[in-house]
């Protein structure tokens, strides 16, 4: 099992460091931690996480690699571009983005058959995408277009594609988790070894949905796997002060449930463990419990002033950032050259500006549409 990431600590006041970061004395403050101290943990995490994916790469497919990378950075780059066209008033809503949290959707999703059903909350682009669902499909679902996944109806919070077993963008938290159990019955029902990867914030794991479902999937043995994906924050409520013990995943032991804690900033870790939870799935139907401790390095949506995080904490985990630790670990491996990588980038960033064009071509959706899909 991967190491356990440290729990963040953070300096809200006298925040000073050296300029390069690594050397010189920065004040401490009321815990003690000094912003140095918390940089050198980040690397000192990285250095540790490197030699773990240096092993895992030599088992791995090198075109399973390069995919992976390429799915994180089209994540990264679409996500980025989101920003940018939300800021314009091109998308409008309520919109999540997921930048900084690539290596959990990507890893996980990625161990997966393409008849395994899916279902998360709404910081939901890049699963969509992994899935599936084209860039095009999703970019005009921001925009509410005819040509969106849900054909403009949805929005940013509701992907959906059940030709890809794609089941939402879900907005009420945790209300996914009864669905996905549910999923996972209906799979077993039918007869088949589908698992269902359910995913949902920590904020979620206060939720009675949690437990409730937790118990019913352990009791009646159900192929469901739960990821939490712990980015620390609810809104602007860190963990600590929303939840009486640290650890999601040992939460699982109140239900007799396999769990892990895997870091969320090593896609490959990521991938091992939900190897090992689909084996249990696909054997006799048991659920898993992940925990993936990740960090997302945006605000909460885009309209959160982001007041509640110094920008220290920020950088700590972005001295972590996923596709940099995967990229140098491939790049390191002679998996990949300078040239490869420079090649995904551009292949990223033109399916981006592809998704682009065509959201902005696709019409809005036609007035008939709107009592169509409509259950009440
Ligand atoms: C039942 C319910 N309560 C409150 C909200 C408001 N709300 C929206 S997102 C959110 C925080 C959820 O945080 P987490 O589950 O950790 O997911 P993250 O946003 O970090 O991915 C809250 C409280 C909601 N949508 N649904
Ligand atoms: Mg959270």
């Amino acid at each position: 099992m991967p190491t356990t990431a440290t729990r963040q600590k953070t300096k809200t006041k006298n925040s000073k460091s050296s300029t390069n970061g690594t050397t010189g004395t920065a004040p401490k403050d009321d815990d003690g931690v000094t912003d140095t101290v918390n940089r050198k943990e980040a690397r000192a995490e990285n250095v540790t996480r490197q030699k773990a994916q240096a092993g895992s790469i030599k088992n791995t497919e090198p075109a399973l690699l390069k995919e992976m990378l390429y799915q994180m950075v089209l994540g990264r780059y679409f996500e980025q571009k989101c920003a940018e066209v939300y800021r314009i008033g091109k998308i409008g809503g309520f919109c999540h983005l997921y930048i900084g949290q690539e290596a959990v959707g990507v890893g996980s999703m990625m161990a997966l058959r393409d008849d395994d059903l899916v279902i998360t909350a709404y910081r939901d682009h890049v699963q969509a995408m992994v899935k599936g669902i084209t860039p095009e499909a999703v970019m005009a679902e921001l925009y509410g277009r005819a040509g969106g996944c849900v054909g403009g109806k949805g929005g940013s919070m509701h992907m959906f594609s059940a030709e890809h077993q794609f089941y939402g963008g879900h907005g009420i938290v945790g209300g996914q988790i009864g669905v996905g159990t549910g999923m996972a019955f209906a799979t077993k029902y039918q007869g088949t070894d589908k698992v269902t990867l359910c995913f949902f914030g920590e904020a979620a794991v206060n939720q009675g949905m949690f437990h409730e479902s937790l118990n019913m999937a352990q009791l009646w043995k159900l192929p469901v796997i739960f990821i939490c994906e712990n980015n620390q924050y609810g809104m602007g409520t860190s963990q600590k002060r929303a939840m009486s013990i640290s650890s999601v995943a040992q939460k699982a032991e109140a239900y007799g449930m396999a769990n892990e804690f895997v870091d969320g900033m090593d896609v490959l870790a990521v991938r091992e463990a939900t190897l090992r939870a689909i084996e249990r799935a696909r054997k006799d139907g048991s659920p898993t419990l992940l925990e993936i401790r990740c960090y997302r390095f945006m605000g909460h949506s885009m309209s959160d002033p982001g007041k509640y995080r110094t920008s220290d904490e920020i950088k700590k985990y972005q001295e972590r950032d996923p596709i940099v630790l995967f990229k140098t670990s491939l790049t390191d491996a002679k998996v990949i050259t300078d040239k490869d990588y420079a090649e995904i980038e551009n292949r990223a960033k033109e399916a981006v500006e592809k998704a682009i064009k065509f959201a902005e071509e696709s019409p809005l959706p036609d007035e008939k549409e709107l009592f169509t899909d409509v259950y009440a």
